[in-house]
């Protein structure tokens, strides 16, 4: 490991340029490290957090005072570091207070790691919708002409906080970092192109439910072929629907974005922007569908794009639930068009963008009324798409994961009054993790909690293990 000398956290400029020196990693060392949370540390004496030892060499003067509650995972990839942070602030003080108290505490995570790292997408969980634009000064004001991608959603942190940030940033010697324009970031580094796009809402005029998934997925497809992409090298979205259980006209709003999603995969299929996997099956990315305040809609999303020869992208379906782009009309006329999860091979690591997941079996909502018992299943049905069991019935036996391999999940409860009960049961299954509870109503009235998260493990060879192959999207 290479010790890096001391960085004074105050004065240390932003630099541009991305200089991480990275220990080197050897095989049997995990790829993420979830971080003890450090809460309200001091200066100096008392600190034991193990990220001192593990990262910044010895020699280096103690962190500032951490105000929020945060956990963080750092993942070390070969040629970068990526950092997972999930910020909620302590409750006390005004939404500018909290958005700050926010801020220096990923500023201080950062500075803990052995080089500068830029954040470059962010997820910002509002109480009160009206608080975005503070938000957005705040941040303009400590990023600049640096912004990360950002979409704010009106979900109101679990805790009572006005707030809650879900921050991540990368560094590495080799990667460029390039803010191509308002809401959408480039990382690029050994011949893999990622995209974050946040941001995305349909103009006021739109407001049927129909219209604003159209011209917000339109908007999409437009910052994506501005950054020399398209809907093809999408592997995650996010939707985030004010209303989405309620009745527009005579239909469900949900039901309307899943029409409007329809007919615009459909649209991207015909015009070849779509990868149509071997037996015909459409790739679609993995997503989270999710309920929010108001009548609005907001849109993410994370693209990759890559000529290289060892990276595999295999969408995920878990045997366990029927695929969502296959649910019958009973749950919605044109089905939901994505996977359950996205897997991505690349090199002999393994990330797994898991889609929002709840308590489904087949198609059907099991558990309606009990939030531990939804939350049980939920975890159950996480558990078992990720395993190597499911990776083998994909046609790919030597990648899987396990809970323990998430760096952060995000966890949607509809009432306010389960949270203690969810929480109590995420804490037993995942033990301690990143993790960020939000408020929000799940796209069917009966699920009460939906959960989402990514995993980094590694390939892990099978015996008489096969070369499996390599093309892109192959299942
Ligand atoms: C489900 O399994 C729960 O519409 O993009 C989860 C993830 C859900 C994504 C979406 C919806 C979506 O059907 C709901």
């Amino acid at each position: 490991m290479s010790a890096t000398s001391p960085v004074d956290p105050i004065h240390s400029s932003k630099g541009a340029e991305v200089d991480a020196r990275q220990p080197a990693l050897s095989v049997d060392v995990p790829i993420c490290y979830r971080m003890e949370p450090a809460k309200r540390m001091l200066t100096g004496a008392g600190c034991s957090s193990s990220c001192h030892a593990q990262f910044s060499g010895s020699g280096n003067q103690m962190p500032p005072c951490l105000l929020a509650d945060q956990t963080h995972s750092v993942i070390g990839l070969e040629k970068v570091r990526r950092v997972a942070l999930m910020v909620t602030p302590q409750a006390s003080g005004d939404v500018v207070d909290q958005v700050w108290e926010a801020i220096s505490t990923i500023r201080v995570v950062l500075k803990q790691q052995p080089g500068p790292m830029v954040v470059t997408s962010q997820t910002v969980f509002l109480k009160r919708a009206e608080d975005a634009e503070a938000c957005r000064k705040l941040f303009a004001a400590y990023y600049g002409e640096r912004m990360p991608a950002t979409i704010f959603v009106a979900q109101p942190p679990c805790g009572g906080q006005s707030l809650a940030i879900e921050a991540w940033a990368v560094g590495g010697e080799d990667a460029v970092i390039e803010f191509l324009a308002p809401d959408v970031v480039s990382v690029a580094y050994d011949g893999l192109r990622w995209l974050h796009i946040g941001g995305i809402s349909p103009p006021p005029s739109a407001t049927t439910a129909y219209s604003q998934t159209e011209q917000a997925l339109g908007q999409m497809a437009e910052r994506l072929a501005a950054a020399g992409a398209s809907f093809q090298d999408v592997v995650r979205t996010w939707l985030y629907q004010g209303g989405i259980t309620e009745p527009e006209l005579d239909i469900e709003r949900y039901r309307e974005l899943n029409r409007a999603r329809t007919d615009f995969f459909a649209e991207q299929e015909l015009q070849g922007r779509l990868t149509i996997q071997r037996g015909g099956l459409l790739h679609y990315p993995a997503s989270t569908g999710i309920g929010t305040a108001g009548q609005g809609l907001s849109i993410g999303c994370l693209a990759l794009q890559t000529e290289r020869d060892d990276v595999r992208l295999l969408p995920l379906e878990n045997p366990w639930q029927t695929s969502a782009f296959e649910y019958a009309q009973v749950y919605s006329p044109k089905s939901p068009k994505f996977s359950r999860a996205m897997a991505m091979v690349i090199g002999d690591y393994v990330t797994i963008w898991i889609s929002g997941t709840a308590s489904i079996v087949n198609a059907e909502t099991v558990h309606p009324g009990d939030i531990e018992k939804q939350t049980e299943q939920t975890i159950d049905n996480i558990e078992h798409l990720i395993s190597r069991e499911n990776f083998a019935g994909h046609g790919v036996p030597d990648a899987g994961a396990q809970l323990g391999d998430l760096a952060k999940i995000r966890v949607y409860v509809k009432r306010p009054e389960d949270f203690e009960k969810c929480r109590a049961i995420c804490e037993r299954r995942f033990g301690p993790l990143p993790i960020i509870f939000a408020q929000a109503d799940v796209c069917r009235s009966d699920l009460l909690v939906e959960i989402e998260g990514v995993s980094f493990s590694r390939l892990q060879p099978v015996a008489n293990h096969s070369a499996t192959n390599p093309s892109r999207g192959g299942v």
